[in-house]
């Protein structure tokens, strides 16, 4: 067994942003106290790997094993962990819960002061890696780093899910589903009935439209520059789909023509303040309510006239749906085991995890919504 002992295998390390992922062997440290060892054995690509990889975001440290959206089973446990177990099928979570900060004990937070997404130490929550290689520390990446064959986190970092799912799918249930589901369902709450607008039909925007049609939207605009992601946002709840580039006048004077004044609800999904202050615009006024979900450069601010939100619009940002992690992630699993959505639908590329390039060159180029890497 490999208990207790360094493993040796396969990982994309990102040894500098802009730079391609080289597959490397590292060397994986056993886990220390109230740690887990995990063997990855599917991860999908998010946008936000991506963001981290052309350095638009500052919390980053390199060399980095990336990675946040992945599933895999525990290959051992350090001493204290009582919850979990070799060969039990887990998600590792990018928003732990530790279930004693002020966040965790807020039911309406689904935040924890144990993350490591504003602080971005990269490391354990002891401050140390768990990864070398080439005699080199490698830092860990919001407490997650799914593309390697073997990761070490926190055991407030890991949920345990339903031996029978398929790792393959419910990888996504580690972020993008979860993500834009919960942001229609817990952070804006849609109610039947009403309009939403989604800006950016990617992984998270089509989970989005998933969420707001099983919450009984009527109306589901999709919003888009690449026209491709259409037919896609249709097949899964999206009533109507507009490209930006198809008008003259700004996108939200475009929705608030079609909605009679604007919409309930609006998404960003993109990533960018422009978008952000159009979905903004576009709801209605007097109730209409933005979600932030896109994750923006570090360095970007927005802005927007005050009245906007004086004359009762709400804007608000939603990370990880709104979903407290650990007690979440299990339930989701059963529901998908339980046919109440559909994740399949997401997934466009399967492909071995030393393609993991070839993987980022397809979301670039706008070809996939999600690649799967198999180990
Ligand atoms: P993606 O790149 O697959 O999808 C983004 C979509 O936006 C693409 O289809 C683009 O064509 C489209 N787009 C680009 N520019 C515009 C524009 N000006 N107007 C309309 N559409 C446009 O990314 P994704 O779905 O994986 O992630 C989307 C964002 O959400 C991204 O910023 C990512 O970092 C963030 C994210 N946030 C969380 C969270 O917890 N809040 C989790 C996961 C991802
Ligand atoms: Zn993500
Ligand atoms: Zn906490």
């Amino acid at each position: 067994s490999t208990r207790g002992r360094v493993i040796k295998c396969k990982a994309a390390v990102a040894w500098e942003p802009r730079k391609p992922f080289a597959i490397e062997v590292i060397e994986v440290a056993p886990p220390k106290a109230h740690e887990v060892r995990i063997k990855i054995v599917a991860s999908g690509i998010c946008r936000t790997d991506d963001h981290v990889l052309k350095n638009t975001l500052s919390v980053t440290k390199f060399p980095v094993i990336l990675g946040h959206e992945g599933a895999g089973v525990i290959e051992s446990v350090g001493e204290g962990v009582v919850d979990l177990k070799p060969g039990d099928k887990v998600i590792p979570l990018f928003i732990p819960q530790c279930g004693e900060c002020s966040c965790c004990q807020n039911p309406k937070s689904n935040f924890c002061l144990k993350s490591d997404l504003e602080k971005g130490t990269g490391l354990m929550s002891d401050g140390t890696s768990r990864f070398t290689c080439k005699g080199k520390l490698v830092y860990h990446f919001i407490s997650t780093s799914t593309f390697t064959e073997y990761t070490v986190v926190d055991e407030i970092s890991v949920a345990k899910i339903d031996d029978n799912a398929p790792l393959d799918k419910v990888c996504l249930i580690g972020c993008g589903f979860s993500t834009g589901y919960g942001s229609a369902i817990n952070t804006a709450q849609v109610e039947p009935g009403s309009s939403c607008a989604v800006f950016g039909l990617g992984g998270v925007g089509l989970s989005v439209v998933i969420g707001c049609k099983t919450a009984g939207a009527k109306r589901i605009i999709g919003i888009d520059i690449n026209a491709d992601k259409f037919a896609k946002a249709k097949e899964l709840g999206a009533t109507e789909c507009i490209n930006p580039k198809d008008y003259t006048k700004p996108i939200h004077e475009v929705l608030k023509e079609m909605t009679d004044g604007g919409v309930y609800y609006s998404f960003e999904c993109v990533g960018h303040v422009q978008t952000m202050e159009a979905a903004l615009k576009s709801c209605h006024v007097g109730y209409g309510t933005c979600v932030i979900v896109g994750v923006a450069p570090s360095s970007s601010k927005l802005s927007f006239d005050p009245m906007l939100l004086f004359t009762g619009r709400t804007c608000k940002g939603s990370a990880f749906g709104g979903w407290k992690s650990k007690d979440s992630v299990p339930k989701l699993v059963c529901d998908y085991l339980a046919r109440k959505f559909d994740l399949d639908g997401l997934v466009t590329h399967t492909l071995p995890f030393d393609k993991i390039n070839e993987g980022f060159d397809l979301l670039n180029k706008g070809e996939s919504i999600r690649s799967i890497l198999m180990f």
